[in-house]
């Protein structure tokens, strides 16, 4: 399996996060990518390319256009007003608000932002373009016969909605790809997220169409961020319903648990009958991972990847979330494996 790489995330830099009423260094760092390319050179997996550049044209497609402006002048706007850390919202558009997006940067920010957690740095935008194009390469790998690929993606991409970044998230890189699956010729798209966190952003993106049918497995949101969306009942609305799917887990989830819910979601896929299937390949699901509540052990990684493999989709795997650093390569890459001895 070919794997879509660049060492452009590396502009995505931010040394804040807000955990627990502290300011940490971010738990989505660039160490991560080195982990996992570490593994997929130890195991020769297969090649790896640098992505092309596709531009804006395809991310128009499922981001608005107030948004992307926001996403590029923000850094500027934000030094400009005078601040001197990173970017961080600090005031929303809560219940009985408007909803109006506000002229001042302070404003703007919280307009677009479903999470404080998250600071943007200069080169956050940058990298942000550089991660969707990984996705848009790796997915014409796959529309043009090959059975899989793998996009090496950061800044992850599954907790960006039309108009909101946050989640360590801010172009929804699994939406883009299965966009761009539709629009070179697929009748119909699949995607299976099976980070640990629910996919608030592609649900978002494709919530009331049928042409993208989103399956998630994730950690239940009375318990897990993104807190406010990945109920069970949450089906997709209009023409989308029936066309979301959400398995959310309780604390503590060990593999046959989880496994069970993925027995269920590739029944559920098999029957849409996809041309193509996308998969937001996270990792906390991970025993070990440090924000995340799953029990799943490094084994059974390669496991379910034996199991995508019998859906037998030409699948598109884009790299999410996993926080515990030093196991994110073998995780994660255990799925490629599994994928391709299934
Ligand atoms: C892509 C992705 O995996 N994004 C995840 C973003 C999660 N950010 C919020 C983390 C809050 C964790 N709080 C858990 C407390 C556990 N002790
Ligand atoms: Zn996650």
């Amino acid at each position: 399996m070919k794997t879509v790489y660049t060492d452009r995330h590396r502009l995505r830099a931010s040394k804040t996060e807000l955990y627990g009423g502290a300011i940490v260094p971010p738990f989505e760092c660039p160490e991560r990518m080195d982990f996992v390319l570490d593994r997929l050179r130890a195991v020769e997996l297969g090649t790896i390319l640098e992505p092309d550049s596709f531009g804006l044209d395809p991310v128009r497609k499922v981001h608005s256009d107030d948004y992307l402006e926001f996403l590029e002048t923000c850094w500027d706007e934000w030094k400009a007003a005078g601040f001197e850390g990173e970017v961080i919202a600090a005031n929303w558009p809560a219940r009985r608000m408007t909803q109006r997006r506000p002229h001042h940067i302070d404003g703007k920010v919280g307009y677009h932002a479903l999470a404080s957690e998250t600071a943007i740095d200069q080169g956050t935008w940058e990298a942000a373009q550089a991660s969707a194009d990984v996705a848009l390469t790796a997915q014409r790998l796959v529309a043009g016969g090959e059975r899989a690929a793998f996009g090496l993606c950061r800044p992850p991409g599954h907790h960006a909605a039309r108009d909101m970044y946050g989640g360590y998230c801010f172009l929804n890189n699994a939406a883009i790809a299965a966009q761009a699956f539709l629009d070179g010729g697929a009748q119909r798209v699949a995607v299976l997220d099976v980070d640990f966190h629910h996919g608030n952003g592609t649900q978002d993106i494709f919530y009331d169409r049928s042409d993208v049918l989103f399956v998630s497995l994730h950690g239940e949101p009375e318990n897990a961020f993104p807190y406010f969306s990945g109920y069970a009942d949450e089906t997709g609305q209009g023409a989308g319903e029936g066309f979301t799917i959400n398995y959310p887990l309780p604390e503590a989830t060990p593999y046959d648990r989880w496994e069970e819910a993925l027995d269920d979601a590739c029944a559920r896929i098999a029957d849409y009958g996809p041309d193509a299937l996308v998969v937001s390949l996270g990792v906390d699901t991970f025993e070990e991972d440090p924000i995340s509540f799953f029990k799943l052990k490094t084994e059974d990684y390669l496991r379910y990847g034996r199991r995508l493999s019998a859906l037998k989709m030409p699948t598109l795997f884009l790299m999410e979330g996993g926080y515990a650093v030093a196991q994110v390569g073998i995780n994660t890459v255990n799925v490629l494996q599994g994928f391709e001895e299934g």
